[in-house]
């Protein structure tokens, strides 16, 4: 008997067994559950993706137009079984992203409750096939994949990247791409840090000057929404205050307490601004730039920030909070903001020496996005060596951002308070796509790992084998990846 039984834990431990199992192919996020099967799989010019399951045709176009273009094949889409089939699952719910993917010689089945399933399963389908796959342009076969079962759901339900477009802007093209990379290792968030001390990037119709240079319309932030929804991937969009807000103190000078407006900002320095508490204009402002952000997101929750808030006094900060917490359930949002938000559904902690106010926020009822500075800061440099970057939170090589689980990195936090990670990505020193991708490749991926797969088939030994995998597919992308010597990479 050839086929082995492969679960995520066996996976990792693989080679402490006598017999010798067979190596699991190189996938991130690692799946809940592989096993090998016999057979391989051949991919051949007359294939055709055969569709049925409700809603699932712009999945099923999507894989056909990534796979068209570097075999060439026709690849029609068909509403019949076919050689690579999406179905829906029957009799069994996978949940909302859930998948299961069964290669056998004959044929690729997908199966999934929902169409975000098949997505998400499309993305493995990726993986399994030889890092030619991801190339723009016709690349020789052969295009095999050897037999396997696999069943996958993740472990938590928020996976999230953070893009920085306020110290430096990146424009919607620049912003899809880091989409299309992120969605690859099942990201399902993006949370776009649309304003700070430097630049105020979404255009507010009420509050016109806020928006001068370097923004996006709301119709090009709407296709941003529209372009990540048809990826599964949900905007999480941040308007931070009460702090962090120069560039609105400098365009209105209303918003400021002695009525003076502020010279614009350029420099690195945070915590030296703050809107003023006590005026009402601060609040008909923020009711304004809140109800035009809901109208905008189709997502539950909305970010108003709230960190580093060092000058805003203690009380007037928990007054501002609490009635930025009226205006959001107002339009019917959730609040979302970092740890020192004394309000909200969902608190994200980022400072590893605060860690207290992650917990005094669970203790409040919030969940919590987990987003360590010195684990899953993709700004951190690598290395002193490192061009780009800061170095506040340490240096964070690819094991340190991979080394880490979110149910036990904090006294006081368990899985059940964890609604998920997220890699943020500030831009004080980053200004091109290729300074992004050199800080989120090879990072990004392990982040979203820790997000998805079980914690117990998760190793580091493991996990740089797989990674050294990925490099050909960066590379067949033109992604500007750090080649960390942790990696032997291929
Ligand atoms: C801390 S994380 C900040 C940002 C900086 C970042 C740089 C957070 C809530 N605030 O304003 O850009 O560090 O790493």
């Amino acid at each position: 008997r050839l086929a082995a039984l492969m679960t995520a834990s066996t996976l990792a431990t693989a080679c402490a067994s006598d017999v010798p199992e067979p190596k699991g192919p190189p996938l991130i996020p690692l799946p809940a559950s592989v096993r090998m099967a016999e057979g391989t799989f051949s991919l051949e010019a007359g294939a055709r993706i055969g569709l049925r399951a409700a809603g699932a045709a712009p999945v099923a176009e999507e894989l056909a137009r990534l796979l068209r273009r570097s075999t060439g094949y026709a690849l029609p889409v068909v509403r019949q079984e076919a050689e690579i089939t999406l179905e829906e699952a029957s009799g069994r719910d996978l949940g909302p992203e859930g998948y299961t993917l069964d290669v056998t010689p004959g044929m690729v089945r997908l199966a999934a409750s929902t169409p975000e399933g098949l997505f998400r399963g499309v993305q493995t389908l990726r993986q399994l096939l030889p890092a030619k796959v991801e190339s723009a342009g016709e690349q020789p076969g052969p295009w095999t994949i050897a037999g396997l079962s696999i069943e996958d759901r993740p472990r938590f339900a928020y996976r999230g990247v953070m893009l920085d477009v306020a110290r430096h802007f990146f424009t919607v093209e620049q912003v899809k791409r880091y989409i299309d990379l992120a969605v690859a290792y099942k990201v399902n968030h993006l949370h776009l840090h649309l304003t700070d001390d430097q630049g105020w990037r979404i255009e507010i119709k009420s509050w016109p000057r806020l928006a001068t240079d370097g923004f996006y319309t709301q119709d090009d932030y709407r296709e941003i929404v529209r372009y990540a929804a048809e990826r599964f991937v949900t905007v999480v969009p941040e308007i931070d205050t009460p702090g962090h807000t120069n560039a609105a103190l400098a365009a209105y000078a209303e918003l400021n307490c002695d009525g003076r407006a502020r010279e614009p900002y350029r420099g690195r320095e945070v915590g030296f601004s703050s809107l003023c508490v006590g005026k009402e204009v601060t609040y008909r402002f923020l009711d304004d730039v809140v109800r035009e952000m809901a109208e905008l997101t189709p997502g539950p929750y909305l970010n108003l920030g709230g960190d580093e808030a060092h000058s805003t006094d203690p009380a007037d900060y928990e007054k501002f909070v609490a009635r930025a917490q009226r205006v959001v359930d107002k339009y019917g949002k959730r609040l979302m903001g970092w740890a020192e938000i004394t309000s909200g559904a969902v608190a994200q902690h980022w400072n590893p020496r605060e860690a207290e106010r992650a917990v005094a926020a669970v203790a409040r009822g919030a969940k919590l996005v987990m987003s360590p500075a010195d684990r899953s800061y993709l700004d951190m440099k690598y290395t002193q060596d490192t061009e780009y970057g800061l170095d506040w939170a340490g240096l964070v090589e690819v094991a340190d951002s991979y080394e880490w689980d979110p149910a036990t990195l904090l006294a006081g936090v368990a899985e059940k308070d964890v609604l998920g990670v997220e890699a943020p990505l500030w831009t004080e020193t980053l200004e091109t796509p290729d300074a992004l991708e050199y800080m989120a490749y090879p990072r990004l991926p392990g982040i979203a790992e820790i997000g998805w797969s079980p914690s117990s088939g998760r190793s580091w030994e493991d996990y740089k084998g797989r990674l050294a995998g990925h490099g050909p597919r960066w590379s067949a992308q033109s992604v500007n990846y750090y080649r960390s010597p942790e990696i032997t990479w291929e």
